[in-house]
């Protein structure tokens, strides 16, 4: 490292351990009774939103996934489903905090109080459909290609052994829920789940934070249309619609 690099990096670095914990303790939260930081480092809202949320719209054609996922599910999924979810958190957010934020600073500070409970269902609904609807694409039938496919290959053995690993997640939730391949703080792949519409972005609720690459949804709504019970079938089909490419481009954004 240079010494120019250095001492702007030491003068950083300094004037982020000072920082941080003025930060938490203005917000009131991350410190336990003691006073030792414990909670998550919660970055400032960036940006006011000004508009309702609205749907986003598919990248594909409804029936763009069949026969892996069928026209009618993903026009009830999407169509019914995900605006209900938009729907309810526009109505959730009016005369709160959160009606200014936008969707990822809702997400970062939700909070598993039942005051934030309608905001934290719906916040997460919307923001893990929008997700979910770009990770798929019609007729991929891919395998994950460069960096992603060396880190898969070295977290987990090989692409195959992933498949069984994030398949076992994604039939272990119970109930309904989600799971997700993600980048950790560590710059690690691991795979997790969530309940309900939880995700592993919501610093003050998730087991185990991260940024998702990949998620599947595994409420019955997602499959019961075609595949009824058989979450297993769903979770197989699943993989010959998994858009890589854009897989791809949110790890190389979430390893930068
Ligand atoms: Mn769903």
């Amino acid at each position: 490292m240079k010494k120019r690099t250095f001492l702007k990096t030491g003068l950083f670095l300094s004037v982020a351990a000072v920082a941080a914990p003025l930060i938490n303790a203005c917000k009131g939260a991350g410190k336990s009774a003691n006073g030792t930081a414990t909670g998550p480092v919660i970055p400032p809202p960036k940006l006011r939103r000004t508009t309702p949320f609205t749907l986003p719209a598919l990248p594909y054609p409804t029936g763009g996934l069949e026969p892996y996922i069928d026209k009618l599910t993903m026009e009830i999924h999407h169509g019914k489903h995900h605006q209900a979810y938009i729907n309810n958190l526009n109505d959730a957010v009016k005369d709160t905090v959160y009606n200014e934020y936008e969707l990822d600073d809702i997400i970062a500070r939700i909070t598993a109080s039942d005051a934030d409970k309608k905001i934290r269902n719906n916040a997460g609904g919307h923001w893990n459909h929008s997700f979910f609807w770009q990770i798929m694409a019609p007729g991929t039938n891919s395998a994950p290609e460069g960096q992603l496919a060396t880190a898969i290959n070295t977290t987990f053995g090989s692409y195959d052994k992933f498949k069984v690993a994030f398949s076992d997640a994604a039939k272990s939730v119970f109930g309904s829920g989600w799971a997700w391949l993600c980048v950790g703080k560590d710059k690690g792949l691991f795979i997790t789940t969530t309940p309900n519409q939880d995700n592993p972005l919501m610093l003050q609720i998730a087991a185990k934070t991260g940024t998702p690459v990949l998620g599947l949804d595994v409420w019955e709504h997602a499959y019961y249309l075609k595949h009824q019970n058989k979450r297993p079938d769903y979770i197989n089909a699943f993989f010959s619609v998994v858009n890589w490419k854009e897989v791809a481009l949110r790890f190389d954004k979430a390893m930068f």
